[in-house]
């Protein structure tokens, strides 16, 4: 049997499984003392905040845990009228692209800043798979405040992934794709000779946040799927699997899965960094949006950068290295100690845990496979392995780590979360999925000092866990207790859109740095209405702009004359309020732009082209007193 149809087989087996392997005992897999186990009495806290990708909801969902209780949504790469977010003129600009206005996007990966390889809770980072992105979220808002696009790049699937202190935050290409501009206008069957990855390393400002790409490599045209940085020893590395190393262009289900085995990449960013600093990259003019949203004045910026610096990886010996791994691997996770690597093959009956020290002796003894792969050194498999867990499940995906040296591995096909010892690769326990677990996330389980206690699954598949809602159900997540030997099954929540990767962190990391009201007396927002007093309504040409206040339980003014047919109105809502969590809604009838939600001592705008004369009402959105239903007026349009 060829490879081709071997590989085809295991496709087909592995689809098989995928309507087949239902893992039985669904009814009775959760015992006794679960209840009390994720039970937060009302009025009581959750112990960990919880992020978790929303997929293609463009969105950020953050849970509570052990309750599994949904305490907002972010939107980031989407409209929201919840929140008007996209929709408030101060919002839409962040949104924009090279492609112009982008009101929706893929998140798969969630990142929180990290101080010593730890999570710090100030920032979480997401990415953005489709018009490639790069956002981040600030936690004392809960707020998008900046998303910046990333050129060269098409589908940045393998990020956001950071450094121990978060120096640089990496978005690795899914797709290859020839460098933007009109160098890219070549035929599709020239892929191998044209078609380029590239990694951008994003820095971070330690205290804005603020993002930069600091420089792109260019490497061979492979696929990044995943990625994570080294940590403690291999501080400096990054590791990044690579599937479809065939280089194929069509058909990749079977095309990309011939090799027996594709690569890990390693990549001496350090190295890379240093080359960069002694000014060996190739500066190269190109647009992409950076878009930021100003607390002070609560408006977004959208600004066109014009330059990127790129370092062709094939030009230097010394930063980048590939490592076989068995059939087209997608996870790929750094153990606490920053020693072990583990390569998830999808299609792979194994799963490969790399030695750091290893590679590090395999590089300075170049024990390297005769051929080279696309001009770069090939680490041989064997120099590199630490050793093999041997039939660990079918289809491995992602892996996290516990505080005691034991790893947690998520296998789609079998539909199962697998603990394993690193030190000697037995397996120790399985408990099924349901079903088909995709991540998997252990609170900390990606960084230097896992908290363990929790480990949850994000499913793929729900079938018969929910009382149904036709052709589609919410995707899942399961709750486990691993604070024993034997996993347990604690909890069912349902997720928005498509839970791709979380993470979670103690509540106390987060909860205590709040931004609970806005002082009204900071608003530097250029319509900001600081009292009654100064609300007006002001013609600019055929723009109105209404300063409009909206306090417990009016607006002012209430009652706006004057508007003409073709003019172009903005409702510059300021909420007057001092008190937490009292925000004011404003919605017009006929406008096209959602509603607003504005928040105590901020100031947000509607715009809004009349499409009829008459009388329109407005009206508060958001019950905030006794009298809200009282919280309208109306505005009168006329003819031109
Ligand atoms: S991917 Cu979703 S299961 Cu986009 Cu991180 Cu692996
Ligand atoms: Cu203000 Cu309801």
């Amino acid at each position: 049997m060829s490879t081709r149809n071997l590989s085809i087989c295991m496709l087909a087996a592995a689809a098989l499984y995928i309507t087949s392997c239902k893992p039985k005992g669904t009814s009775n897999a959760v015992s006794g003392d679960a209840a009390s186990k994720t039970y937060v009495a009302p009025g009581k806290y959750d112990e960990f905040y919880n992020f978790v990708s929303g997929g293609f909801s463009g969105q950020l969902a953050v849970y509570g845990l052990p309750s599994g209780r949904l305490l907002r949504v972010i939107p980031v790469f989407s409209v929201d009228p919840e929140k008007g977010w996209g929709y408030s003129e101060e919002t839409k600009p962040m949104l924009n692209t090279s492609h112009g206005f982008v009101p929706w996007d893929d998140l798969h990966h969630v990142e929180m800043s990290m101080t010593d390889g730890v999570a710090d809770g100030k920032w979480v980072f997401v990415n953005g798979n489709n018009t490639p992105r790069l956002a981040r979220v600030d936690l004392k808002t809960f707020r998008t405040t900046e998303i910046i696009e990333l050129p060269n790049s098409a589908g940045n699937h393998s990020s956001p992934f950071g450094t121990e202190n978060s120096e640089y935050i990496v978005a690795g290409t899914r797709f290859s794709v020839p460098e933007d501009g009109e160098a890219g206008d070549v035929p599709i069957s020239s892929y191998k000779e044209n078609f380029k990855g590239h990694i951008s390393f994003v820095s971070v400002d330690k205290n804005t946040g603020n993002m930069a790409i600091a420089f792109q490599l260019k490497t061979p045209g492979v696929n990044f799927d995943l990625a994570r940085a080294g940590k403690g020893k291999s501080n400096g590395w990054f590791f990044f699997s690579c599937y479809n190393s065939e280089q194929a262009n069509t058909l990749l289900e079977v095309n990309a899965s011939q090799r027996d085995k594709d690569f890990i990449m390693a990549v001496n960013w350090k190295k890379a960094e240093e080359y960069v600093k002694a000014g060996k990259g190739k500066k190269q003019s190109i647009k992409y949006a950076h878009n930021k949203y100003n607390e002070e004045t609560h408006t977004a910026t959208s600004e066109m950068e014009n330059e990127v610096t790129v370092l062709d990886v094939s030009e230097f010996p010394d930063i980048v290295y590939f490592i076989p791994c068995p059939k087209s691997p997608h996870g790929c996770d750094v153990d606490p100690t920053g020693e072990y690597i583990v390569g998830s093959g999808k299609l792979a009956a194994l799963l490969p845990v790399f030695s750091y020290d290893k590679i590090q002796k395999a590089i300075a003894g170049k024990a390297f496979e005769p051929e080279k792969y696309a001009g770069l050194p090939v680490i041989k498999y064997e120099a590199a392995l630490y050793g093999e867990v041997q039939k660990p499940g079918l289809g491995p995906l992602h892996t996290e780590f516990d505080a005691n040296g034991n790893a947690y591995t998520s296998f789609f096909v079998s539909s199962e979360v697998v603990k394993w010892n690193i030190k000697d690769l037995k397996v120790l326990d399985r408990q099924p999925t349901y079903y088909s677990v995709g991540h998997l996330m252990i609170p900390g389980g990606n960084t230097k000092k896992p908290f363990g206690k929790y480990l949850v699954a994000y499913n793929k598949i729900t079938k018969d866990r929910y009382l149904p809602t036709g052709p589609e159900l919410a995707q899942s997540a399961q709750l486990y207790d691993i604070s024993g030997d034997k996993m347990q099954l604690i909890l069912d929540f349902p997720t928005i859109g498509e839970p791709h990767y979380a993470q979670a962190v103690p509540a106390s990391l987060i909860k205590d740095k709040q931004l609970k009201i806005f002082d009204i007396n900071n608003n530097k927002h250029p319509y900001a209405t600081k009292g009654e007093g100064e609300a007006k309504v002001v013609r600019q040409g055929n723009q109105v702009h209404v300063y409009i206040t909206a306090i417990r339980s009016h607006f002012a003014p209430d009652n706006i004359e004057g508007i003409q047919m073709g003019d172009e109105v903005y409702f510059h809502v300021t909420n007057l309020e001092q008190d937490w969590d009292v925000p004011h809604g404003f919605g017009v009838k006929g406008a096209a732009n959602a509603e607003l939600l504005v928040m105590p001592g901020e100031t947000t705008t509607l715009k809004w082209t009349p499409d009829r004369t008459g009388i329109f009402p407005i009206y508060c959105t958001d019950f905030c007193s006794a009298l809200h239903q009282e919280m309208q007026g109306y505005v009168r349009v006329s003819p031109k």
